[in-house]
């Protein structure tokens, strides 16, 4: 959507506020000596008539990331009125501060940022306010001491996803004549720190202590990664195969798991022994579980794109978007699945 006449004025009116909180960020910067000698740019590149807006990735971790990118890509293209930067930051928070920087320095219009952990961003934040670049958060959360350092955040609530896999877990078990067995668990932990990973562990362990046959074993830490969670369930079980479910909290981890057992030769899936539970929802998780590979994968919509342009376009009208937009989600078992409704989703 092509911005309107008013949209424009707003935007001049940001890159005067822009160019005057940079003038002032430069000239501290260069009187702390910590600066570089080079004149601060004050405009992006972007040419006229065009809102600049500059994404901060995770990296590219897993399937949903991919996908997390790619709708940030074609929601801010040149046709759409958008001049779109892009940075990966390769899981490392360290790089994201790096790159917020830089944004900052390139005065551009809005600055989105996909935090790889929730704490950590209060003085980047500040540098940007200082500059007057509104910040929307994506996907997940930051921690930080003032609420105004963010304009808006869109994402998933990442706790009742864990819920809906608990909820799940008690009625399968009940179908299975299993709901008074002792429930062994090994949890397949995502990204320390990151809001989605802190909400699905908390999900799982709120129904663990409300079960008192159900049993974390073991927590192991498979980073989002199919690799690393490989390794950490093979080395696993070496250990203890006694395992009745495997919480994963994301695709990638859940095939991982399942690489990892197909090895040792246990059985898992559908109406087998081992209940594998996975998180995503994307194209490579819902073909695992149409097959009866994977038990439960809860969706966890990567599509923010759409909602992040809609808050832009409220801020260039010189509207006041909600603090928090939650994506629609939900969950899919074998018997939900087709290739067609997967080929339909797009990821
Ligand atoms: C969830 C997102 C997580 C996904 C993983 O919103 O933060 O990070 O579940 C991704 O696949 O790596």
């Amino acid at each position: 959507m092509i911005p309107t006449e008013s949209t424009n004025k707003n935007r001049i009116k940001n890159r005067i506020r822009t160019a005057a909180g940079l003038a002032i960020l430069s000239i501290s910067v260069f009187l702390s000596g910590c600066g570089s000698s080079t004149m601060v740019q004050t405009e992006t590149e972007a040419s006229d008539g065009l809102i600049s807006v500059a994404f901060s990735e995770v990296g590219a971790e897993s399937d949903w990331r991919v996908a997390n990118s790619e709708s940030m890509r074609t929601t801010f293209t040149t046709e759409n009125g958008y001049e779109f930067y892009f940075e990966d930051a390769k899981g490392k928070q360290e790089n994201q501060i790096t790159t917020l920087r830089n944004y900052i320095l390139q005065g551009v219009d809005y600055i989105v940022l996909d935090p790889v952990i929730e704490t950590g961003w209060d003085e980047v934040l500040e540098e940007a306010k200082d500059a007057g670049i509104p910040v929307i958060v994506v996907d997940r959360m930051i921690d930080v001491e003032d609420e105004d350092l963010y304009t808006a955040w869109v994402g998933s609530d990442f706790q009742k996803e864990g819920e809906t896999a608990m909820e799940w877990l008690e009625d399968y078990l009940e179908e299975q004549g299993r709901a008074d067995d002792e429930i062994k668990i090994l949890h397949v932990v995502g990204t320390l720190g990151a809001t989605s990973q802190i909400g699905r562990t908390a999900g799982l362990e709120d129904g663990v202590a409300a079960h008192e046959n159900w049993e974390i074993i073991a927590q192991v830490q498979g980073e989002y990664t199919q690799a690393k969670t490989y390794e950490v369930v093979s080395e696993l079980l070496k250990e203890t195969q006694d395992i009745d479910v495997i919480y994963c909290e994301n695709d990638n981890s859940a095939l991982g798991a399942i690489q990892a057992l197909d090895e040792a030769g246990i059985s898992y899936g559908a109406d087998k022994d081992v209940i594998i539970i996975s998180f995503d929802a994307t194209a490579v998780g819902l073909e695992a579980c149409m097959e009866g590979s994977i038990n439960l994968d809860v969706e966890c919509n990567p599509l923010h794109g759409p909602l992040v342009e809609e808050i832009i376009l409220q801020l260039e009208a010189g509207e006041t978007p909600e603090k928090l937009a939650y994506v629609e989600e939900t969950y899919f078992t074998p018997d939900m699945l087709t290739e067609e409704l997967i080929e339909s989703r797009g990821y």
